[in-house]
Protein backbone atom coordinates (compact mmCIF):
# COMPACT_ATOMS: atom_id res chain seq x y z
CA UNK A 1 0.00 0.00 0.00
CA UNK A 2 0.76 3.22 -0.77
CA UNK A 3 0.69 6.96 1.00
CA UNK A 4 -2.66 7.28 -0.37
CA UNK A 5 -3.95 4.13 1.21
CA UNK A 6 -2.62 4.98 4.47
CA UNK A 7 -4.25 8.42 4.37
CA UNK A 8 -7.33 7.15 3.32
CA UNK A 9 -6.69 4.43 6.80
CA UNK A 10 -5.86 7.80 8.98
CA UNK A 11 -8.88 9.39 7.93
CA UNK A 12 -11.16 6.69 8.50
CA UNK A 13 -9.85 5.82 11.87
CA UNK A 14 -10.38 9.29 12.99
CA UNK A 15 -13.42 9.09 11.65
CA UNK A 16 -14.01 5.96 13.87
CA UNK A 17 -12.67 7.71 17.19
CA UNK A 18 -15.39 10.67 16.58
CA UNK A 19 -17.97 7.74 16.10
CA UNK A 20 -17.51 6.25 20.08
CA UNK A 21 -18.32 9.86 21.54
CA UNK A 22 -21.34 10.66 19.54
CA UNK A 23 -19.31 13.34 16.81
CA UNK A 24 -17.44 15.20 19.19
CA UNK A 25 -13.38 15.52 18.84
CA UNK A 26 -12.44 13.71 22.65
CA UNK A 27 -10.88 15.82 24.97
CA UNK A 28 -7.50 14.67 24.45
CA UNK A 29 -8.04 15.96 20.73
CA UNK A 30 -8.33 19.36 22.47
CA UNK A 31 -4.82 19.07 24.63
CA UNK A 32 -3.26 18.35 20.99
CA UNK A 33 -4.53 20.86 19.29
CA UNK A 34 -4.23 23.55 22.52
CA UNK A 35 -7.52 24.14 22.88
CA UNK A 36 -7.68 23.07 26.52
CA UNK A 37 -4.67 23.42 28.87
CA UNK A 38 -2.28 20.70 30.15
CA UNK A 39 1.02 20.27 31.72
CA UNK A 40 2.93 18.91 28.68
CA UNK A 41 6.02 16.85 29.85
CA UNK A 42 6.64 15.86 26.17
CA UNK A 43 6.06 16.53 22.40
CA UNK A 44 6.90 15.22 19.14
CA UNK A 45 5.43 14.68 15.68
CA UNK A 46 3.92 11.10 16.53
CA UNK A 47 2.70 11.33 20.39
CA UNK A 48 2.12 13.94 23.34
CA UNK A 49 2.59 13.04 27.24
CA UNK A 50 0.90 15.54 29.67
CA UNK A 51 0.16 14.99 33.39
CA UNK A 52 -3.28 13.35 34.36
CA UNK A 53 -5.66 15.82 35.72
CA UNK A 54 -6.84 13.36 38.43
CA UNK A 55 -3.53 11.54 39.46
CA UNK A 56 -3.93 8.47 41.36
CA UNK A 57 -0.49 8.46 42.51
CA UNK A 58 2.54 10.87 43.25
CA UNK A 59 3.39 10.74 39.66
CA UNK A 60 0.77 9.93 37.01
CA UNK A 61 0.93 11.35 33.50
CA UNK A 62 -0.56 9.88 30.01
CA UNK A 63 1.04 8.96 26.92
CA UNK A 64 -0.91 9.17 23.63
CA UNK A 65 -0.43 9.15 20.16
CA UNK A 66 -1.48 12.19 17.62
CA UNK A 67 -3.54 10.03 15.44
CA UNK A 68 -6.91 9.48 17.04
CA UNK A 69 -6.48 5.90 17.86
CA UNK A 70 -9.89 5.21 20.10
CA UNK A 71 -8.71 2.57 21.64
CA UNK A 72 -6.06 -0.20 21.97
CA UNK A 73 -8.51 -3.44 20.62
CA UNK A 74 -8.82 -1.31 17.58
CA UNK A 75 -5.26 -1.77 16.63
CA UNK A 76 -3.67 -3.14 13.72
CA UNK A 77 -0.31 -4.11 12.55
CA UNK A 78 0.28 -0.52 11.05
CA UNK A 79 0.44 0.78 14.43
CA UNK A 80 3.58 -1.50 15.35
CA UNK A 81 5.84 1.43 15.27
CA UNK A 82 3.74 3.82 16.96
CA UNK A 83 3.05 1.40 19.36
CA UNK A 84 6.67 0.53 20.42
CA UNK A 85 7.31 4.78 20.19
CA UNK A 86 4.55 4.95 23.07
CA UNK A 87 6.37 2.53 25.00
CA UNK A 88 9.63 4.00 24.35
CA UNK A 89 8.33 7.31 25.13
CA UNK A 90 6.73 6.48 28.29
CA UNK A 91 9.99 4.62 29.54
CA UNK A 92 12.27 7.73 28.75
CA UNK A 93 9.79 10.28 30.50
CA UNK A 94 9.28 8.12 33.74
CA UNK A 95 12.85 7.89 33.99
CA UNK A 96 13.05 11.95 34.11
CA UNK A 97 10.37 11.99 36.39
CA UNK A 98 12.63 9.94 38.87
CA UNK A 99 11.00 7.19 38.76
CA UNK A 100 13.61 4.82 39.78
CA UNK A 101 12.18 2.08 41.66
CA UNK A 102 9.54 1.46 39.22
CA UNK A 103 6.29 2.24 37.91
CA UNK A 104 3.15 1.10 36.37
CA UNK A 105 1.83 1.25 33.03
CA UNK A 106 -1.64 0.57 31.92
CA UNK A 107 -3.93 0.29 29.24
CA UNK A 108 -7.56 0.82 29.88
CA UNK A 109 -9.80 -1.03 27.07
CA UNK A 110 -13.89 -0.04 26.32
CA UNK A 111 -16.49 -0.79 29.19
CA UNK A 112 -14.56 -3.76 31.32
CA UNK A 113 -11.65 -2.25 31.43
CA UNK A 114 -13.17 1.14 32.72
CA UNK A 115 -12.00 3.08 29.65
CA UNK A 116 -13.62 6.98 29.88
CA UNK A 117 -11.79 9.18 27.04
CA UNK A 118 -12.02 7.12 23.82
CA UNK A 119 -8.60 8.24 22.35
CA UNK A 120 -5.54 5.67 23.35
CA UNK A 121 -3.60 6.16 26.38
CA UNK A 122 -0.89 4.85 28.25
CA UNK A 123 -1.40 5.52 31.95
CA UNK A 124 2.20 5.99 33.79
CA UNK A 125 2.09 5.60 37.56
CA UNK A 126 4.64 5.87 40.08
CA UNK A 127 6.11 7.33 42.74
CA UNK A 128 4.52 4.91 45.49
CA UNK A 129 4.32 1.40 46.02
CA UNK A 130 1.64 -0.37 43.32
CA UNK A 131 -0.81 -3.61 44.63
CA UNK A 132 -1.54 -6.48 42.44
CA UNK A 133 -3.71 -7.13 41.51
CA UNK A 134 -5.49 -3.87 40.21
CA UNK A 135 -9.16 -3.46 41.13
O1 LIG B 1 -8.51 7.36 31.72
C1 LIG B 1 -8.71 8.65 31.26
C2 LIG B 1 -7.83 9.53 32.09
O2 LIG B 1 -7.81 10.83 31.52
C3 LIG B 1 -8.27 9.70 33.54
O3 LIG B 1 -7.25 9.24 34.40
C4 LIG B 1 -8.46 11.21 33.71
C5 LIG B 1 -7.68 11.77 32.55
N1 LIG B 1 -8.17 13.03 32.04
C6 LIG B 1 -9.42 13.32 31.66
N2 LIG B 1 -9.49 14.59 31.22
C7 LIG B 1 -8.24 15.10 31.32
C8 LIG B 1 -7.65 16.35 31.03
N3 LIG B 1 -8.37 17.37 30.55
N4 LIG B 1 -6.33 16.51 31.27
C9 LIG B 1 -5.59 15.50 31.76
N5 LIG B 1 -6.09 14.29 32.05
C10 LIG B 1 -7.39 14.10 31.84
P1 LIG B 1 -9.25 6.07 31.17
O4 LIG B 1 -8.15 5.09 30.99
O5 LIG B 1 -9.96 6.43 29.89
O6 LIG B 1 -10.21 5.69 32.25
Amino acid sequence: PGGRDGEVSKAQRAAAASEEVGGQPTIFSKIIDRTIPATILYEDDKCLVFRDVAPQAPVHFLVIPKLPIPRISRVGPQDTELLGHLLVVAARTAQAEGLADGYRLVINDGKHGAQSVYHLHLHVLGGRQMSWPPG
